[in-house]
């Protein structure tokens, strides 16, 4: 098929997602700089803006949708908390922190925007104490998240990315790009963690079962599992979540995304999940996405929804996979061929100068692939 007959790529996003500015990654009592740095969204809107200008992508501004879609997956109280903990931190004044200068190597005083991370967690579902520390462990299930004073709404801004998108689906469009930042396969129902808040994808998937009573597939091919969208769907059969990360017995979120775990009630058997070696290459990865497809395909989904994180490419600094530009332009033709209408939506990926190249790969091939 020639390029003038193949179809545009929706592609839904503003410019707040520029703005989120998490501050540290805690890891094992270590503090680094986080990985989900406001460059990865410049690479994205690079690569965006570029296939924009030779009309393989269309892109429109996100609008906004009421909270009762955010509280078809998401506790009302832990939306609650994310607001009220981003207006309290949001009314404190900056934090000056010493951080050591690269070039340098010696410290240097560095202005942040007050943030506040968990003291405890987790600690179960049935606090005693209504303690703000007490009440921010409960809510979180790492200390990689912080919340800013502009998370909330950043946070909602990426879920009215990927609801959009979603509407974009249900109007009759093929093939969508919700450019989410921050992230959401790693937020649970009353959780966040792993750089996610709100759980976009999930969002989506929500929406279009509501509205068209139709059946949702979602293939996470983010190098993590989405220990969010699982929970989420665990026991629902009309969400299929299946996944393809690195070795959670290896790497987080560490207590899920077990080969074993297949759902339960109504949502035994709709989950899937395919861990791989750390260090797996393309051919690995390839194959568990043909797995995953075939098995997604006895389900007879009606929607896709691509979980898409780059963050198994070789050059990514948390070294996950080894899986290259092909491997992901692969995927997307694996991915296309199914035929459906499908919404990739954004998660994580952080070799950002490889991003910009990756997804205009992705998308080019996805695209291309659809017939
Ligand atoms: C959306 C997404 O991709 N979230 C990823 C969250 C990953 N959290 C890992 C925290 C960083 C661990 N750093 C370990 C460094 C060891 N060399
Ligand atoms: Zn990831």
């Amino acid at each position: 098929m020639s390029n003038l007959m193949s179809k545009e790529v929706v592609t839904v996003y503003n410019d707040k997602v520029l703005n989120h500015k998490p501050t540290f990654d805690i890891y094992n009592g270590i503090q680094n700089p986080s990985l989900d740095t406001p460059d990865r969204a410049k690479a994205i809107i690079g690569a965006l803006t570029a296939l924009n200008a030779t009309t393989d992508v269309e892109i429109i501004q996100p609008r906004e949708f009421g909270l009762p879609f955010i509280y078809r997956v998401h506790d009302q109280a832990y939306v609650d908390h994310l607001k009220k903990t981003s207006e309290r931190v949001g009314q404190k004044p900056p934090v000056l922190l010493a951080e050591i200068d690269p070039e340098s190597k010696l410290p240097i005083l560095k202005e942040y925007p007050a943030f506040t991370y968990p003291s405890v967690f987790p600690h179960g579902s049935n606090p005693r104490s209504s303690n703000r520390v007490s009440d921010r462990g409960l809510h979180s299930f790492d200390t990689s998240t912080p919340v800013m004073g502009d998370t909330y709404e950043l946070a909602l801004n990426a879920a009215f990315t990927s609801l959009t998108g979603a509407e974009m689906l249900a109007k009759g469009n093929d093939l969508v790009y919700a450019f989410c930042r921050p992230p959401g396969h790693h937020a649970e129902k009353s959780m966040m963690g792993g750089y996610c808040y709100l759980n976009n994808a999930s969002i989506a998937a929500r929406y279009l079962t509501d509205q068209t009573h139709k059946r949702v597939g979602i293939i996470d091919i983010d190098a993590h599992h989405g220990n969010g969208t699982q929970e989420i769907f665990y026991g629902s059969p009309d969400v299929f979540y299946a996944s393809i990360h690195g070795n959670p017995s290896q790497i987080p979120p560490y207590y899920t995304g077990y080969a074993d775990e297949k759902g339960e009630g109504a949502g035994f058997g709709y989950n899937l999940n395919i861990p791989l070696p750390i260090g797996s290459n393309d051919e690995a990865f390839l194959k568990a996405l043909d797995m995953t497809i075939f098995q997604m395909k006895l389900f007879l989904p009606q929607y896709l929804i691509i979980s898409l994180g780059f963050d198994g490419f070789k050059d990514d600094p948390l070294k996950i996979f080894k899986l290259t530009t092909e491997g992901y332009a692969e995927a997307a033709r694996l991915i296309g061929a199914l035929g459906l209408p499908t919404l990739s939506v954004q998660e994580g990926g952080y070799a950002t100068a490889d991003l910009e190249l990756n997804i205009a790969t992705y998308l080019k091939s996805l695209k291309n692939s659809h017939l």
